[in-house]
């Protein structure tokens, strides 16, 4: 009869061990970690987390250059929840993993004692950055593993995430036996238009692509970047777009791209019937205002259309 308190009270520890699988971070006989031109780091971060998203490969390789995109999605390990994480190496810091002296050489380990806040299973990865306030980095690296060892350690289980079985690096890249970050980079054109636009569920479902027309409107992303008109309120190019009478009988799409907008290329068409389409060349008739003639004569229909393009 005395058996129950025992296995009341082997029942009860495993349940408090539930709150406490432990990670370790190595990269001790696995890839090592370098800058994008090669050189080892003096300083960085090292963030261990899951990215919260059906498809992260084609989230962070289009947004892999702006962190407070990527960040938005992240849910770091040991990070800002008291005694959440601790660190088996000198030099780090308690929340936070930072990279301790090792990185120096390219090296890094690490120890998480509470992965707690993720259900067990859940795909982990680790963001490889050059500043030890991550926020400020100027490279990083995102990299992963197809092992299902990658992942949230079970109620009493651990869990070790070496760089040996690294196979996925979603940002930066693999040279021989390292893997080096990749430089940040600031969107520019159309890319920092959508970045500016749209919030992150939006850039990441595709509603901010070049082609598409969130708003429906009748006008893709393309022509609202270039003309200037919001892409998720339905609206007209206005006087930017339309067709104007330039004598009696001579009719032009004329068009008036907002300036900065060269990353996009404008190619016209012509056509009598809707079926057979023609290019056509639009001359610029003033500064930024560019025209393309429709076949003229008695009874002639005419179209015209744009279309947009990304070198
Ligand atoms: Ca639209």
């Amino acid at each position: 009869m005395k058996l129950l308190p025992a296995l009341f009270s082997l029942f009860l520890n495993g349940v408090s061990l539930s709150l406490a699988g432990n990670l370790t971070i190595n990269s001790n006989a696995g890839l090592q970690v370098r800058d994008s031109s090669g050189a080892l780091i003096s300083g960085g971060a090292i963030r261990v987390g899951f990215l919260n998203l059906e498809s992260p490969r084609d989230f962070i390789t289009e947004n892999a250059s702006d962190f407070a995109q990527i960040d938005a999605y992240w849910t770091p390990l040991a990070e800002g929840s008291p005694n959440g994480g601790t660190v088996a190496q000198a030099g780090n810091t308690g929340q936070t993993l930072i990279v301790n002296d090792q990185f120096l050489e390219g090296d890094f380990f690490g120890q998480i004692t509470n992965v707690a806040s993720l259900p067990q299973g859940t795909k982990l990865f680790l963001w490889l950055l050059n500043d030890a306030d991550p926020s400020e980095a100027s490279e990083w690296a995102i990299v992963s593993s197809s092992d299902l060892s990658w992942s949230v350690p079970s109620a009493i289980g651990s869990t070790t995430l070496s760089t040996n079985d690294v196979d996925q690096i979603f940002r930066g890249s693999r040279v021989g036996n390292e893997i080096r970050l990749s430089p940040k980079e600031s969107p520019s054109g159309f890319d920092a238009w959508a970045v500016a636009s749209f919030n992150f569920a939006q850039l990441a479902d595709g509603e901010a692509d070049f082609s598409a027309d969130p708003d429906g409107d009748g006008w893709t992303n393309a022509t609202e970047y270039v003309f200037g008109t919001p892409p998720l309120v339905s609206s007209t190019p206005g006087a930017r777009f339309g067709i104007e009478q330039s004598d009696e009988a001579e009719f032009s799409l004329v068009y008036r791209p907002l300036p900065g907008r060269s990353d996009v290329q404008i190619s016209g068409e012509t056509s009598s019937d809707l079926r057979g389409w023609s290019p056509a060349n639009a001359s610029e008739i003033t500064p930024g205002t560019f025209a393309i003639s429709l076949p003229s004569g008695n009874g002639t229909r005419a179209f015209a259309r744009l279309k947009f393009s990304r070198p």
